[in-house]
């Protein structure tokens, strides 16, 4: 069910902006971090995705993400990954700022994607920073070494890191210039991605959830939409034709 008020909005909006998180892959294949089927139950991302978990047991954390990595490349944008690369243009003004790490979006064609946690398709030097983009096959089973022989880490944000400064900016401003704004597919527990739908709020934005479970945030904002999101941004598409 669309509301009027969220028909209008899509209709008559100039600046549209949609957060999304790991839900909107789940239609693809990707576990979610935190819901019942995660599969990483068994390994919390808290307790694999940080800095001191890579220095105590860097294969391990090799090893877990070349698993995720070998996940992903076999598998394929839904259709709500295609349902945002086409929101994408129908205004003038579109920005996508995800939190996913999976490179979907990219696949489904959006070209404006604010990547706020950094890509698992890539890798860094975890002492001098240095980009690995394509040397390092997803089946390389050993955590490899840079030639300043520091150790190579997938190029994600873990906890306790700083988000990328020129992203994390964009993200803000994008948030805080638009008139609509989509939380699609995130617990919205992770912070500061997390603050981006208040900022959207406090600037006066109409601010519309699309989850099938209701999160922390729900009850600050203008509209929930109970569902999956591969069902549910296809049918807010059509009312733009
Ligand atoms: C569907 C669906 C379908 C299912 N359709 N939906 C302020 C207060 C307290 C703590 C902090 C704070 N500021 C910073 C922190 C610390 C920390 C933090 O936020 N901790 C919280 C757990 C409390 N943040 C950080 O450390 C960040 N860095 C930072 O802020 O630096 C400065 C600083 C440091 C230290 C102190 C203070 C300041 C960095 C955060 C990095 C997050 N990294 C990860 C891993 C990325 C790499 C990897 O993939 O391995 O990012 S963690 C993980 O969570 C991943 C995700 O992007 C992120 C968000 O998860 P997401 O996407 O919301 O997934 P889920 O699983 O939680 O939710 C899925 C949702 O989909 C559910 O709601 C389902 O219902 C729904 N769903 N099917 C639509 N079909
Ligand atoms: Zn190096």
């Amino acid at each position: 069910m669309i509301s009027e008020k969220l028909a209008d909005a899509l209709r008559n909006s100039k600046r549209v902006v949609a957060l999304t998180g790991a839900g909107v892959s789940a239609e693809s294949g990707v576990p979610t971090f935190r819901g019942d089927s995660g599969l990483w139950k068994k390994f919390r991302p808290e307790e694999l995705a940080n800095f001191d978990a890579f220095i105590r047991n860097p294969q391990l954390v090799w090893e877990w993400y070349q698993y995720r990595r070998s996940l992903i490349y076999e598998i394929e944008p839904n259709p709500g990954h295609y349902a945002l690369a086409n929101m994408e243009k129908r205004y003038n003004e579109f920005h996508l700022i995800t939190q996913n790490v999976d490179g979907l979006h990219h696949v489904a064609g959006s070209t404006n994607i604010i990547e706020l946690h950094g890509n698992i398709r890539r890798n860094k030097c975890a002492s001098c920073e240095k980009i690995y983009d394509k040397e390092i096959s997803f089946q390389q089973k050993d955590v490899q070494k840079c030639e300043c022989g520091g150790l190579i880490r997938p190029d994600v944000v873990w906890f306790g890191e700083v988000l990328p400064a020129d992203a994390l900016q964009r993200a803000f401003s994008a948030a805080e210039n638009c008139e609509l704004f989509f939380s699609i597919g995130t617990s919205a527990i992770v912070q500061p991605a997390a603050q981006l739908p208040f900022a959207a709020k406090e600037a006066g934005a109409y601010v519309v959830e699309i989850n099938p479970e209701k999160t922390a945030i729900t009850s600050y904002l203008d509209e929930h939409l109970e569902g999956p999101s591969g069902e549910i941004l296809p049918k807010l598409l059509k009312i733009l034709d």
